[in-house]
């Protein structure tokens, strides 16, 4: 700890005493609890902060745009299972910041949004100050617990009431709100370093009811098709092993959720990801392992899953998810790996695996999928299609199992997350349970300095401008990040023409743009391909050398569909349908 060494006189004695104040105190506490990293955006009043932070040896990535360095900070959260942290300058700042942290709690990540502020008396009385807003009543609404911290004493507790919210329980973001004054503010340095808070055992293991076990065992051993469902929440847990025995031991099919992909391999004989539909609608019994019953699963009911009557099991953290849609039979309310180890436990020795018509209909499905897409990815058109481009991108990855993969766009990400398998666990980020454009270079950005893998993010054209700027972060630090753009030219397809005027169409970008430019003027690598072979190459050699790179891929104008494979929620649609 950098404490401030003052000589004070008073009227006794001369007497030395060494002080401290909130600029120490916050780092002491981020520090003290293992916090070493932070994601932001420099500048009044956080600017000091930011380089004393970095001098006591926390890692501070400077970003071009607070709502990017939040998305990185709310991935870091998943990937390590402690608040990511992000820190904004006051209200503006503070509004850019919001987005990821609102991302954060929707996808039940834990973060942490520290952000200056304006000064109290002045913000209540709304006199104008500098960048005024009153940042606390605006963050509550959007995050699972909001603080403030106006007295260098109350640092230490302020950020571990932080960090309990954010990690116990649900995830999920935390605003942390520090008025400019505080940084300032003196304390004498044992007082200050007695207030702060190691912050013992954030997420408590919760341990399900055994009623609610044995419950859930006598449902699945009673299914003639069970289905296991796994989602991010499983991928967060960090209980790989465990649920890996579980769906083995059970010989059930599983369906991962986009970001449970890799939790086991795509390529698992259990693996039901290409008989989606026919595992949805046909199962009589499913288990859900940490994934919400919310617009990606349909609701839990309608045409997706079909006529068969069909029971629920739920493992979650969170009570209040029980009967959110449909009913749940067997609510089991706990942490995934406590809740699985139980399960594993009440099994027994002897499981009787699932009726093999079932599972054998499941993997016949599947197999007759994967063969009918086997033949389109081996493509080598020019231009290329998506099909070409991400059958080269599937192999990639099957070599390099340890790379992560970022994937934002709409045909970009609906086709890669059904052609690029995943072999390992929390190695698929992508844009989670709002369909949000503009996660993909602060994933990127965190996911390389979290983990140390290199990162390929794939983007669609539309989807990579959201956050394109931070090429030039990915350059700075010298991050091991290729990006590959799929340039069709604009959103969904570069074809949409304005009937009504010169103006062009909303949905079309400047035609043959080459975003491999912008990484060269970075000194990054930037490499424009025509062919799935050129992009072999190129991806291939961006890994080996982990040199930052961006490769413009130009992708078909025609080749993609009005929101991938969402169409059907365009209001347009629903309409036609009536
Ligand atoms: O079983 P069936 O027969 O059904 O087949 C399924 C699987 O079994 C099978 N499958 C396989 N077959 C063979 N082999 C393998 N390995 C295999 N694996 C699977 O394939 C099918 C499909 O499987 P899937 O994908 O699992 O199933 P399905 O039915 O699609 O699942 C349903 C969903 C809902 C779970 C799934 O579709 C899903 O996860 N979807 C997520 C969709 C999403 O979030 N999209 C992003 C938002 S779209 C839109 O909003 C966009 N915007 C607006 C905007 C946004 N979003 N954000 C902000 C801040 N501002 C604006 C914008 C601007 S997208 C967008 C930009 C788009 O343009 P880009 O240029 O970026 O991108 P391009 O489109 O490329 O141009
Ligand atoms: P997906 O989008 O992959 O379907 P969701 O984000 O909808 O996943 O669901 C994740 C769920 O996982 C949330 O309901 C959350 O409460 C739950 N969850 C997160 N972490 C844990 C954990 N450690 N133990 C149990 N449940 C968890
Ligand atoms: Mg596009």
């Amino acid at each position: 700890m950098s404490a401030v060494v003052q000589s004070i006189s008073s009227a006794a004695p001369e007497v030395e005493r060494e002080l401290t104040d909130g600029f120490n105190l916050i780092i002491d506490a981020l520090k003290l609890n293992g916090l070493d990293t932070i994601y932001g955006v420099p500048g009044i009043p956080i600017t000091d902060f930011g380089r004393m932070a970095q001098a006591a040896g926390i890692r501070v990535l400077s970003f071009r745009h607070e709502q990017n360095a939040g998305y990185a900070a709310s991935i870091a959260g998943f990937l390590t299972k402690k608040p990511g942290i992000c820190l904004t300058v006051s209200a503006p700042g503070f509004l850019n910041g919001l987005t990821a942290l609102a991302h954060a709690t929707t996808n039940c990540f834990p973060m942490i949004l520290i952000s200056g502020s304006s000064e109290r008396e002045i913000v209540d009385l709304q006199q104008g100050d500098y960048e005024e807003m009153d940042q606390l009543a605006v963050a509550k609404p959007l995050c699972k617990a909001a603080f403030r911290v106006l007295h260098a004493q109350d640092i230490g507790i302020g950020l571990a009431r932080a960090i309990r919210a954010a990690v116990s329980g649900r995830p999920g973001g935390v605003y942390l709100d520090l008025p400019a004054k505080l940084f300032g503010q003196v304390m004498d340095a044992e007082a200050g370093a007695k207030s702060l808070v190691e912050v013992i055992d954030a997420a408590p293991a919760q341990l399900p009811a055994p009623d609610s076990i044995r419950r859930a065992l006598d449902v699945l051993k009673g299914a003639k098709r069970p289905l296991i469902i796994l989602g991010k929440g499983a991928a967060y847990a960090q209980a790989d092993d465990a649920i890996r025995q579980f769906v083995e031991k059970s010989g059930i099919p599983f369906l991962p959720m986009s970001m449970a992909k890799g939790l086991l391999p795509d390529l698992h004989p259990q693996c039901a990801g290409a008989a989606r539909s026919t595992v949805l609608k046909d199962s009589d019994v499913v288990m859900l392992i940490g994934a919400r019953l919310n617009w990606l699963l349909s609701h839990g009911k309608g045409k997706s899953w079909g006529d068969a009557p069909k029971k629920f099991i739920q493992i979650d953290i969170e009570p209040k998810e029980m009967d959110s849609n449909v009913e749940i039979v067997a609510p089991v309310v706990g942490d995934i790996g406590s809740c699985v180890d139980a399960l594993l436990a009440g099994m027994g020795a002897a499981w009787a695996a699932p009726p093999t018509d079932w599972t054998g209909a499941v993997a016949k499905k599947r197999d007759e999928n994967v063969a009918k897409m086997a033949p389109r990815l081996m493509n080598n058109n020019v231009p290329m299609d998506y099909h070409g481009a991400l059958g080269v991108l599937r192999t990639i990855i099957k070599e390099r199992p340890d790379a992560i993969l970022v994937n934002e766009g709409a045909n970009t990400l609906d086709l890669a997350r059904g052609i690029i398998d995943m072999y390992q666990p929390r190695k698929r980020l992508d844009v989670g349970t709002w369909g949000v454009m503009g996660i993909g270079m602060g994933y990127a950005v965190a996911a390389a300095v979290e983990t140390g893998n290199p990162v390929l993010a794939v983007e669609g054209d539309s989807a990579f401008g959201f956050s394109g700027m931070e090429v030039e972060t990915i350059c700075r630090y010298q991050l091991p990040v290729c990006v590959v753009i799929f340039n069709n030219n604009g959103i969904y397809r570069g074809t949409d023409v304005n009937s009504a005027g010169d103006d062009p169409a909303t949905t079309v970008f400047v035609e043959n743009a080459r975003y491999d430019r912008m990484m060269e003027a970075f000194g990054g690598v930037g490499v424009n391909v025509v062919s799935p072979d050129e992009l072999k190459r190129a991806v291939n050699a961006a890994m080996d050398s982990r040199k930052p790179t961006l490769i413009n891929a130009v992708i078909d104008p025609t080749a993609g569909s009005e929101s991938g494979r969402i169409g059907n929620l365009n209001p347009q649609s629903a309409l036609k349908k009536k």
